[in-house]
C-alpha cells in the first residue's frame, strides 16, 4: 500500500509507479538532498552524482549563490507574465546577451521550447528576409538527433521510441548524417529552400558523439554561403560543459542563432533562451510568440546568479581540466579491460562504450553496481554510459569517481 510520506525508497517507487505515468525507467534509487557533486539517497546513502541531471546541474547542487537568488526573488516578485514589464527581466537579457556575444535574447522555459522558438525564427526570417516561398522553407537536421520531445521535435527525429504512434509529424525537415560536411553542402547546393541548419557541436543523447575537428567551422561556412541559419542546440554541451563557454567555442564559430537550456539556471528552474542579432531577431514582432513564464523575475534573477557562478567559479577550466584527466585514465585502463571498448567526451561531458551487444543488459547492470558502489550514472542508448559530473568537481573527488567506476567494471 503506497503512503503519502514515503520514509523509504520501496515506498517513494511505489507512489510514482502507482500515481506517476511511466514516461521514464529510472535507476532504482531515491534522492532526497542534493549538494555540489554529491546527492543522498532517501535511507541516507551519500552518491557522486555523475549525471547532473543531464547537465542541468553544472555549478553543482543547490549551489547557494543561486539557491538565494531564486530564494529571494520568489520572496519579491514572482511572475508577472509578460502582459506587464518586470524589473529583473531586462537586467538578465543586457546581461546574458552581453555574456554570450548577442543582440538580443528570447526567454523560454524549457529547451524544447526553445529549440521550437528557434525553428519558428529561423522560418519567419527565411520567408521575410530569404525570401523563400511561403510554407516551402526546409530546415537541415542531423540523424540521431536530440533536441527535445514536442511532436515538431520528434518529426526530425530517427528515434522510434520517441516517434511511434505520435504522427502525424510536421513537415520541412530534411535529416543529413552527423558530421559529414559534403552531405551538409551537397544539400545547401541543391536546394534553395533551405532557411537553416540544426546542429548539437556534440551529441548528447546519441551517446556523446564528438565530430570531427573542424566540421562546425565548415558548417558555419558553408551556411554563410548559401545564406543558411546556423542554429546551434547547446542546450547540453552549452554553459561550460564541454571546458569552453560553449562547444561552439572549440572551434572559433559563432552561431546565428544560439540555443540554451539546464544548467542556464544551474538546475534550480526552468531556464531557457535562444540568442540571435537583430538582423534576425527583429522578425519577431508583438503577437508573433510567448510563453507564459517565459521571462519570469525568478527565471531571471536565477540565470543571472547561475551564469556568475559559471566565471567566478572558472567552472569551464575546471571542466576541461578534469575531462582530460578523466579520458586519461579511462582510456588507459580501457587498454586492460576488454568490457570497456573506448571513452570519448570533451570536457566533463563523456562516456564510455561497453563491449556488448546494444540490447544487452550490461551497461544497466554496470550502472546498478555504480549506485552500490556510491556512484550514479545512467546509460544513453544500449551499451554507452554517459558520465557527466557537476563541473564545481575537483581533482581529488574526480580521481575517487575514476577509482569507483574501475573498481565497478573490474567486478564484471
Ligand atoms: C528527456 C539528454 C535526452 C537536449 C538537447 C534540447 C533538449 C535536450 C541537446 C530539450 C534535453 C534531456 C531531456 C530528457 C533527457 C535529456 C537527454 F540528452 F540530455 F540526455 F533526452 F536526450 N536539446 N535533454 O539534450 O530540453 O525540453 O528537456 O528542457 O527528455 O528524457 P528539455
Amino acid at each position: 500500500m503506497a503512503v503519502l510520506n514515503p520514509t523509504n525508497s520501496q515506498e517513494a517507487i511505489e507512489l510514482e509507479n502507482k500515481y506517476g505515468a511511466h514516461n521514464y525507467h529510472p535507476l532504482p534509487v531515491v534522492l532526497s538532498k542534493g549538494e555540489g557533486v554529491y546527492v543522498w539517497g532517501v535511507e541516507g546513502k551519500k552518491y557522486y552524482d555523475f549525471l547532473s541531471a543531464y547537465s542541468a546541474v553544472n555549478q553543482g547542487h543547490c549551489h547557494p549563490k543561486i539557491i538565494n537568488a531564486l530564494t529571494e526573488q520568489a520572496k519579491t516578485l514572482t511572475l508577472t507574465s509578460r502582459a506587464f514589464y518586470n524589473d529583473v527581466l531586462g537586467k538578465y537579457e543586457k546581461y546574458a546577451t552581453e555574456y554570450f556575444g548577442f543582440d538580443k535574447l528570447l526567454p523560454m522555459n524549457t529547451g524544447a521550447e526553445a529549440v521550437e522558438t528557434a525553428l519558428k525564427i529561423c522560418r519567419k526570417w527565411a520567408y521575410e528576409v530569404k525570401e523563400i516561398e511561403e510554407n516551402e522553407a526546409q530546415i537541415v537536421v542531423c540523424e540521431n538527433n536530440f533536441h527535445g520531445r514536442t511532436t515538431t521535435i520528434i518529426s526530425f527525429s530517427n528515434d522510434p521510441v520517441a516517434r511511434k504512434n505520435f504522427g502525424p509529424f510536421t513537415k520541412g525537415f530534411i535529416k543529413i548524417e552527423y558530421d559529414n560536411i559534403q552531405a551538409l553542402e551537397e544539400t545547401l547546393k541543391n536546394n534553395k529552400n533551405i532557411a537553416g541548419f540544426l546542429v548539437e557541436p556534440i551529441q548528447g543523447e546519441a551517446g556523446v558523439y564528438v565530430p570531427s575537428d573542424g566540421y562546425l567551422e565548415k558548417a558555419k561556412a558553408l551556411c554563410e554561403k548559401y545564406n543558411v541559419i546556423f542554429i546551434a542546440d547547446e542546450v547540453q554541451t552549452g554553459i561550460a560543459r564541454t571546458g569552453k563557454l560553449l562547444a561552439v567555442h572549440h572551434e572559433n564559430v559563432t552561431p546565428d542563432i544560439l540555443i540554451l537550456g539546464k544548467a542556464l539556471s544551474g538546475g534550480a528552474y526552468p531556464v531557457s533562451a535562444v540568442l540571435a542579432n537583430d538582423e534576425i531577431m527583429n522578425v519577431i514582432r508583438p503577437g508573433n510568440h510567448g510563453s507564459t513564464f517565459g521571462g519570469n523575475p525568478v527565471a531571471a534573477a536565477v540565470a543571472i546568479a547561475a551564469l556568475e557562478v559559471v566565471k567566478e567559479e572558472s567552472l569551464a577550466e575546471n571542466a576541461d581540466r578534469l575531462g582530460k584527466i578523466f579520458r586519461e585514465e579511462l582510456s588507459e585502463f580501457a587498454k586492460t579491460n576488454d568490457l570497456v571498448t573506448l571513452v570519448r567526451g570533451k570536457g566533463l561531458l563523456n562516456a564510455i562504450v561497453i563491449n556488448d551487444s546494444e540490447d544487452s543488459s550490461t551497461a544497466w547492470d554496470i550502472c546498478i553496481k555504480l549506485r552500490d558502489n556510491g556512484l550514479l550514472a545512467k546509460p544513453t542508448h544500449g551499451n554507452i554510459i554517459r558520465f557527466a559530473p557537476p563541473l564545481v568537481m575537483n581533482e581529488e573527488q574526480l580521481r575517487d569517481c575514476i577509482q569507483i567506476i574501475k573498481k565497478t567494471i573490474l567486478e564484471f
